[in-house]
């Protein structure tokens, strides 16, 4: 069937079905997830008068990210003026790069603040979603049952942990668990902790933890570049500046997503740019001017390019890994055993608690949901290879769904709040044709989503991501699975939909 011809028939199975904007009803939205782009969505729709949504939230507390990630010396790498929403700014923030507790308490002030924390509908997880008759029909966990005019998925990049494939693990006498489901209640104070990873978290735990437990075992597959980046603390004398003129803090904030912008994220989508050479550089002095030992040094000397792997951040992980009581192992893990990590020279590295900080699966999305589109198709089949969507946003055959932070989207290389506030302002333009009548069904054409996909995987080439290593950002065929462009390209888009690239269904 022809484009046009299928477009038409659907004209005529929507006739039957009944639009909120026919209805002169309120739209109703289902929002999934109460995290940072959950809670934005909430205060975004409410804010537009659009106030008939429920924000289902799996967990007991809203917060994403920063609630399931509280491993010792949790912290946003993006600055903290940075990751805040455009219109809370907060001047309390405590330090630079303020610790994951904190972040948390932030997005839960400024759900109270804007009071959509009542809109959210705890220890409910969505299960199914399926399209028909022009709604969404919208299952839980908990056997409820909903319909909406547009779904948003708010659901996450780095959600579901990555558990490694490692013999014996199970044995394990000690306490085992993944960075992201720490286990406070067994304290690390004075023991022999191991960390199997050597990611941000990784980093992040090795620089914490190294002062109070009586060992520290690193065991590192791949060694990372490090940016050297300090974390002052924000004294009082500017947090009162803040609190007196909001002013000056959105300098701050404009100023820092100058720097970011044009350091950081437009180096790594260009290999060959002066940035990403001025990155590497920095990454080589901190490597050979903070870590004494040769041999130590050439261990952590990464053999592929600085920015290839996302960029680890931190002031003194190389401080931490010198630690009398530290130690980096090499060597490739055999098997764990009751007593530890039995490592590949035959040599038992005795633990009392091991950590998997070997990240997440990045390809599952949506999923587990089971969400079914248009004439049945499940999306599970159409993402059976590797998710995919129209600029991170749309799928075909998916009407009025929209992601936030989806597949292929700006992850890593910009604040994610950013990134987040520009598509929702991107999806409301695409609710507006609905509630104003001129379609009752948006979703991304075959035809624009399979050229987005054909120049993003073409613009990848050029990026740092592909210049030998293997990282998360990568998908099954070696091709980055992120936005290779810059964030101005990014904004671009994101100002106004073109049209011509969506199915509007009358
Ligand atoms: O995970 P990762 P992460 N045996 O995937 C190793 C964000 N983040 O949780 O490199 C041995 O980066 C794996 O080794 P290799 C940030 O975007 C942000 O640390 O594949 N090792 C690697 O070293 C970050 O990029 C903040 O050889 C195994 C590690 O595990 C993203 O989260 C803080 C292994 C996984 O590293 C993910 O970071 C923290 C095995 N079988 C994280 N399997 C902020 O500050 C895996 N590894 C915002």
């Amino acid at each position: 069937m022809s484009k046009s011809a299928s477009a038409k028939s659907r004209a005529g199975n929507a006739s039957s079905s009944m639009a909120a904007s026919d209805r002169g009803d309120s739209p109703r939205f289902v929002i999934i997830g109460a995290g940072m782009a959950g809670i934005l969505s909430a205060i975004k729709l409410k804010e537009a008068g659009l106030t008939n949504f429920t924000v289902y939230e799996k967990a007991d507390r809203l917060g994403g990210t920063w609630r399931e990630n509280t491993y010792p010396g949790v912290a946003c790498d993006v600055p903290s003026h940075l990751y805040s929403y455009s219109f809370a700014p907060n001047p309390d923030w405590s330090h630079v790069f303020s610790p994951g507790p904190e972040i948390l308490a932030y997005f839960e002030k400024v759900a109270r603040d804007y009071q959509v924390d009542s809109f959210i509908r705890y220890g409910t997880e969505v299960t199914r979603l399926e399209f028909h008759d022009g709604r969404w029909l919208v299952e839980t966990s908990t056997a409820e049952r909903d319909e909406a005019d547009f779904v948003i998925a708010a659901t996450g990049v780095l959600h579901h942990p990555s558990y490694p494939d490692i013999e014996g693990i199970d044995t394990f006498k000690g306490k085992v668990f993944h960075s992201a489901r720490w286990d406070h209640s067994e304290p690390i104070d004075a023991k022999r902790l191991g960390v199997i990873g050597t990611g941000s978290t990784a980093v992040q735990i090795v620089s914490s933890a190294v002062s109070s437990v009586s060992s520290l075992t690193l065991f590192q597959r791949t060694a990372q570049w490090v940016l050297p980046v300090a974390n002052p603390e924000i004294g009082e004398e500017d947090r009162a500046k803040y609190h007196d003129d909001p002013e000056a803090m959105r300098a701050v904030r404009e100023e820092l997503s100058q720097i970011f912008e044009h350091n950081f994220a437009n180096a790594v989508v260009d290999a060959d740019s002066p940035q990403a050479e001025m990155l590497a550089r920095m990454c080589t002095e901190n490597l050979e001017g903070n870590v004494r030992d040769p041999e130590l040094r050439e261990k952590l000397r990464p053999p592929y390019r600085a920015a290839c792997k996302r960029l680890v951040i931190s002031p003194n992980f190389y401080e931490a890994i010198q630690a009398p009581n530290a130690h980096l192992v090499t060597e490739g893990i055999e098997r764990v055993e009751p007593e530890g990590v039995r490592t590949r020279d035959g040599k038992l590295h005795e633990l009392d608690i091991l950590v998997l900080a070997t990240g997440f699966r990045v390809d599952r999305f949506l999923r587990p949901i089971e969400v079914i589109g248009r004439g049945g198709i499940s999306l599970d089949v159409v993402w059976e290879k590797r998710p995919s969507a129209y600029l991170a946003i749309s799928v075909p055959e998916f009407p009025n769904l929209f992601m936030l932070n989806g597949p292929n989207g700006p992850v890593g290389n910009f604040s994610l709040i950013d990134v987040a506030e520009l598509q929702f302002d991107y999806i409301m333009q695409l609710v507006d044709l609905v509630c104003s009548g001129k379609a009752r069904e948006v979703s991304a054409s075959h035809e624009a989503a399979e050229r987005f996909e054909d120049e993003r995987v073409e613009a990848a080439k050029k990026t740092v991501w592909v210049t030998g290593c293997r990282s998360w950002y990568l998908d099954d065929r070696g091709v980055p699975a992120a936005w290779p462009w810059s964030f101005g390209h990014f904004r671009d888009q994101m100002r106004r939909p073109r049209l011509e690239d969506y199915e509007l269904v009358a």
